[in-house]
């Protein structure tokens, strides 16, 4: 109940910032669109938390300010990143889809699709080679699934026995195209297989089976295999905050609802208020921040 609770907690807070974020949005303060990862929370919280420091690297897609808080990046350096305010993660000049906080074990964020995959095998490679006990893990979507370089580096993984994980978070959709439009088999366990990665597939529905799937194979990647977890997560939110005329890939299902509804009610709302209480006060600390220098 202790793991489930801490689940809750690390997801309620990144899902509560996401909502701040797209209020600030609303309110003009985001340069850019703002991809908000609502939906993906437990997933990401339950693999991040088998991460550790600096040793472990994480990179991420155009989705990724959840995975910046979860690996234990400064809330506020985070939003004033989005904010491009100079207090921000790279001092407001990379913005939402460029967060970087390698102290903690984020890499960085990338907005080319698929463009992050090939960087976490350079990170797996250093640990590798530092003999360090690190592993490198890139998390992608179903529709950064198709390119190039992820088999290339799905590939290469293998060959060098790279402790790496990639981890596929299938929203089912990319921007707006179904990936069953765009993907010729759908069945991409089969395909991570038969490059001879070890597979997983994780319920981001159920948060025991996110914490038992993510502790199993980022220990087997720590190991020194390629690893790949395909993670079933809606995306609640849109392709972009304050998109119009698209539906959600998926029915309104909530993890995160979900997941409370398995706690004690006096528990969820108190973290709850934690979390949201957290969120506005980082997202308001962030906006005092000054613009970031041109
Ligand atoms: C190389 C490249 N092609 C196209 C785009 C435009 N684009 C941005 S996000 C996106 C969809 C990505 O879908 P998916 O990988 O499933 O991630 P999700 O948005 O569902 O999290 C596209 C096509 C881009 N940024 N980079
Ligand atoms: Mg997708």
């Amino acid at each position: 109940m202790q793991q489930l609770e801490q689940l809750y907690t690390q997801a309620a807070f990144i899902r509560a910032f996401e909502l701040a974020i797209g209020r600030a949005a609303d309110a003009g303060h985001v340069p850019g669109l703002a991809h908000l990862c609502c939906g993906a929370e437990l997933a990401e919280v339950a693999i991040c938390a088998e991460l550790c420091g600096s040793t472990d690297q994480v990179t991420g897609s155009h989705r990724s300010h959840g995975l910046a808080l979860a690996m234990g990046a400064d809330p506020i350096a985070v939003a004033a990143e989005i904010f491009g305010r100079s207090g921000g993660l790279s001092d407001g000049r990379g913005g939402t889809q460029h967060l970087i906080a390698p102290e903690v074990g984020f890499l960085t964020s990338n907005g080319i699709v698929g463009a992050q995959v090939p960087l976490a095998a350079g990170a797996a490679l250093t640990a590798k080679t530092k003999d360090s006990g690190g592993v490198g893990v890139a998390f992608f979507g179903d529709g950064a699934a198709n390119q190039g370089a992820v088999f290339e580096t799905m590939n290469l993984a293998v060959a060098l026995k790279l402790p790496m994980l990639f981890i596929l978070e299938n929203n089912g959709v990319g921007q707006t195209t179904a990936s069953g439009y765009a993907t010729g088999n759908t069945d991409l366990l089969a395909r991570a297989a038969a490059f001879g990665l070890k597979t997983y597939k994780m319920d981001g529905y159920n948060g025991v089976n996110c914490i038992n799937v993510a502790s199993e194979a980022v220990a087997v990647a720590r190991m020194g295999a390629a690893v790949f977890i395909e993670a079933v997560v809606p995306r609640l939110s849109g392709h972009y905050h304050g998109e119009t005329g698209v539906s959600p890939s998926e029915s309104e299902r909530d993890p995160l609802q979900i997941l409370a509804a398995s706690l004690p009610s006096g528990v969820v709302e108190a973290f709850k208020k934690n979390a949201d209480d957290g969120a506005e006060t980082a997202i308001a600390a962030a906006l005092a921040m000054p613009e970031a220098r041109q």
